[in-house]
């Protein structure tokens, strides 16, 4: 460790607290011995966290750079600023604010900023690929707001474009929202932008999960068309977890006081100079082909999938996700999740749109190439990967012949990350 930085110091961890270092070590070694395949998930840099790690996580910073509720802000006003700085240089946005702790946070304080309780927003359906804070009647967006659903069309599994705007006419929402959890196509914001005009609403892009394809240049920007960008950044973005929201300057006020102190106290100081470490590493020729990869490598992956009989929602995907329908190998997403658990590969089942199945054993499976490319897999190990996945989603864990082939499974599993380390000096 360097001799100016006082920051993690594994050896103090295992001495203070032995069951939290075991934890610790656990989870990295799960993410060295196995494919980590959830959409939403990446690996951070040793630099990402190293700034997450630091004293900075001590400093309260109520307020922004420069207008502190607090004494001692001066050095911490530099990440922040610098942060800013670098999330409206990469993004061409007018204004930035890194304070969200999280994206479920950045949605909060985007409809705080724009609507009040009882208001109308229009959003996609979660079970069709939204999110919670899209609408859902568990979350403050579907108890608090009048929250109307737009879907994909069934024939295409693509955003109907006509309902949205029919649906925007009849009802009026001050809010628009486009941007999903899990739709592996690309949006037209154009045409949100459009309708949103069209009866006076505000456009909310939901970024969070292909923030890092825009930063990489490998997907067309919302910045230009939306209002407001509300995002996560530790997706293909790959920095700490964490929220952002981009902005329009006519709206930069409004979202900075929907964010501190209307939704939020404290900002998390090490996180933001986490995101601005991530950011950094985002404005690199590095980056832009590492994402243009993983477009590449989910598209491997969705086709490797095909190839072994399930199928692609909407036949495939633009980005770093796909959504898989196991109906036609008579597995459910559960199983699947399961299966591919014991066989050390990590992914999550998922609802497809017009899921007959209940959300808890839906009929899909959700698998996504962020954490897969930043280890350095192309299109061989993608196909590779399609084949093992295949495999174990095929394998009846409740048969003995179906645990031996799960750990075979494994074992190939881990032949093939020990040729591409996560966290590996
Ligand atoms: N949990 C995130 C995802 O996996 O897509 C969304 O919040």
């Amino acid at each position: 460790m360097s001799a100016d930085f006082w920051g993690p110091d594994f050896d103090e961890l295992r001495a203070t607290d032995p069951e939290i270092a075991g934890v610790v070590l656990g989870e990295l070694q799960r993410l060295r011995g196995g494919l980590q395949l959830i959409a939403s998930e990446n690996l951070t840099s040793p630099a990402v966290l190293a700034a997450l790690g630091s004293t900075l996580s001590n400093k309260y910073a109520e307020g922004y750079p420069g207008r502190r509720y607090y004494g001692g802000c001066q050095v911490v006003d530099a990440a922040e600023e610098i942060g800013n700085a670098r999330a409206r240089e990469l993004f061409g946005a007018e204004h930035a604010n890194l304070q969200p702790h999280s994206g479920a946070s950045a949605n909060f304080a985007v409809y705080a900023a724009f609507a009040r309780p009882g208001d109308t927003v229009l959003a996609m359906d979660l079970k069709q690929g939204g999110h919670l804070t899209h609408g859902s009647k568990v979350s403050f967006s579907g108890k608090w707001f009048d929250a109307v659903s737009y879907t994909v069309r069934e024939d295409t599994e693509l955003i109907d474009y006509d309902q949205v705007r029919d649906l925007a006419k009849q009802h009026q929402p001050k809010i628009i929202i486009c941007g999903a959890t899990a739709y592996p196509r690309l949006i037209d914001f154009p045409v949100f932008r459009e309708i949103a005009d069209e009866v006076g609403a505000i456009l909310m892009v939901d970024a969070a999960h292909f923030i890092g394809l825009v930063a990489g240049k490998a997907i067309p920007s919302p910045v230009p068309h939306a209002d407001v960008v509300a995002s996560t950044t530790h997706k293909v973005l790959r920095g700490p977890r964490g929220g952002m929201i981009l902005c329009r300057e006519q709206h930069a006020a409004a979202i900075d006081k929907a964010v501190f102190p209307f939704t939020q106290g404290g900002p998390m100081m090490h996180a933001i100079a986490a995101k601005a470490v991530a950011l950094k590493e985002a404005s690199t020729a590095a980056y832009q082909a590492y994402a243009a990869q993983v477009v590449t490598n989910a598209g491997a992956l969705a086709k490797s999938l095909e190839d072994e009989g399930m199928r692609a929602v909407s036949g495939g995907t633009d980005t770093h996700l796909a959504l898989l329908d196991l109906r036609p190998i008579g597995v459910t997403g559960a199983q699947a999740e399961a299966r591919c658990d014991l066989a050390r590969v990590t992914l999550n089942k998922n609802s497809i749109p017009y899921d007959p199945a209940p959300p808890l054993r839906p009929s899909g499976i959700r698998v996504g190439s962020p954490s897969t490319t930043t280890q350095g897999m192309g299109e061989p190990e993608m196909a590779e990967v399609g084949r093992l996945v295949a495999r174990a989603v095929k394998a009846d864990h409740e048969s003995d012949a179906g645990r031996a082939e799960l750990a075979e499974v494994a074992e190939q599993v881990g032949e093939l990350v020990s040729r591409f380390p996560a966290y590996r000096r």
